[in-house]
């Protein structure tokens, strides 16, 4: 069994989804501050939304549906959990190996050194924060635009493809490469379930698109 969420699945506990009316922030879209682009123009302005992001998802509990993915991996020998969130929600709701696509907003990476590490702070003291040799930190994400950590879309395709059943939860299926493990999934074979309270362009390939917040169907579906 594999598993595919995006931010729908953490909309229950009050983190605003990318595209829905809570995913503006101030004036801005996301995808024109989660770009390399706008860090090199501004990097103060993108440290402000991260910022911003932090203390409210700092503030936010993992929800129903986060917690029945964490029974389904008890249940499931065989189990991957692939997200698209950097929310960290499936780790605070106990989930263990799973692989994040777009990375950790509760990690840093230097632009001087390279070097990359965890920091929880909410908010941060200082912004833009900077590395300890001094270099300017960026978050640990992947922005658009931006390659996926190495070998993360062949581990993600290997068990998109191995599955007999495959959970497309609470995203809108438009970003890729995260998005094409839904035809690799049915292409291999397995029976694919949608959960999302609107339709996709996925739904009517889908085998079974369960209309409705994941926070209440998951947790009966599991
Ligand atoms: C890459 C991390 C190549 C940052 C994110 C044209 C121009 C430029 C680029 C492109 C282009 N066309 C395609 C591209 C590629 C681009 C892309 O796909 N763009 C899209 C917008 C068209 N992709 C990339 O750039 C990727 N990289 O292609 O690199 C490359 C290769 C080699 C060398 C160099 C380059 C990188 C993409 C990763 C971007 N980073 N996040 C951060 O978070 O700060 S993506 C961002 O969108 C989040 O990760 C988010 O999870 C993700 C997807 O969104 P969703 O999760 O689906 O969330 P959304 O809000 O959209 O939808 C919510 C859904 O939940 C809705 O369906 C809603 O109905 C549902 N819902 C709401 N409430 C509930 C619910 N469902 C259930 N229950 C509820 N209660
Ligand atoms: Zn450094």
């Amino acid at each position: 069994m594999a598993v595919l969420t995006g931010a729908g699945i953490s909309a229950e506990s009050g983190v605003p989804t990318f595209r829905g009316d809570g995913g503006l922030w101030k004036d801005y879209k996301a995808e024109d501050l989660a770009t390399p682009e706008a860090f090199v123009k501004d990097p103060r302005l993108v440290w402000e939304w991260y910022n911003w992001r932090r203390e409210l998802i700092s503030k936010a509990l993992p929800n129903a549906a986060h917690k029945a993915l964490v029974q389904l991996e008890i249940r499931k020998r065989e189990y991957t959990l692939i997200t698209q969130n950097v929310d960290g929600l499936h780790d605070r709701a106990g989930s263990g190996r799973m692989l994040k696509l777009h990375g950790d907003i509760w990690r840093m990476r230097c632009t001087v050194c390279g070097a990359n590490w965890p920091d929880r702070r909410a908010p941060l003291p200082k912004i833009p924060p900077h590395c300890a040799c001094g270099g300017l930190a960026r978050p640990g994400v992947v922005w658009f635009g931006e390659p996926l950590p190495d070998g993360m879309m062949k581990e993600a395709e290997h068990a998109a493809g191995a599955a007999e059943v495959f959970l497309v939860i609470g995203t809108a299926a438009v970003v890729y490469p995260a998005a094409s493990l839904v035809p690799y999934a049915k292409q291999g074979g397995a029976k694919v379930i949608e959960i999302n309270t609107d339709d996709t362009p996925f739904t009517n390939q889908v085998d079974c698109a369960l209309r409705g917040p994941a926070g209440e169907l998951l947790p009966r579906l599991v």
